[in-house]
């Protein structure tokens, strides 16, 4: 009967090991660029960039392009200076998509940018511009931790929360 117990307890164990470390590898994110309005246009300048700057980007992440088959546009990927003046015509961009729907995945950290090389689409607040990595550029005013906030509880509170979810029930099963 022991025995059993045993083997039962072992494999809740393993079982929550393989869940932790399934839910770490695809935690990979599918953003929709502008999400509902989709790539166009937008009603103002800083729509991309109000809709980029809440969100983490992360390596493995896929950012989704799409917009209405009956209008024009493209992504174009360019430089931070092209990016800033809209030259449309400068022979660095690189048109990755005409088609309505491109899938842009993010292979690795730095700063990336796009833009719409359609008409004055650009100028008009038809550019994005993500991070991903460390934010290296301007510190982040209001989130530096204040001198006397408490030290995290225990170092539990490192590790993602379904690992550290998995360590607390290992640790109890120890005493069924
Ligand atoms: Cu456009």
């Amino acid at each position: 009967m022991d025995h059993l117990m045993r083997t039962i307890k072992c494999f809740l164990a393993l079982f929550l090991i393989l869940q932790v470390t399934t839910e770490t590898a695809v935690s990979a994110t599918v953003y929709t660029v502008g999400e509902n309005l989709g790539w166009i246009a937008p009603p103002n300048h800083t729509f991309y960039s109000q809709w980029a700057s809440n969100k983490n980007f992360s390596v493995g992440d896929t950012l989704v392009f799409h917009w209405n088959p009956n209008h024009t546009h493209n992504v174009a990927k360019v430089s931070e200076q092209v990016y800033n003046s809209c030259s449309t015509s400068a022979s660095s961009n690189q048109i990755l998509a005409s088609a309505p729907s491109y899938d842009y995945n993010l292979v690795e950290n730095g700063s990336f940018y796009f833009i719409c090389t359609v008409a004055d689409h650009c100028a008009r607040g038809q550019k994005l511009s993500i991070k991903i990595g460390e934010q290296s550029g301007g510190s982040p005013t209001g989130l530096a931790p204040s001198p006397n906030s408490p030290a995290p509880p225990s170092s539990l509170s490192a590790l993602p929360p379904s690992l550290s979810y998995a360590l607390i029930l290992i640790y109890f099963l120890r005493y069924i």
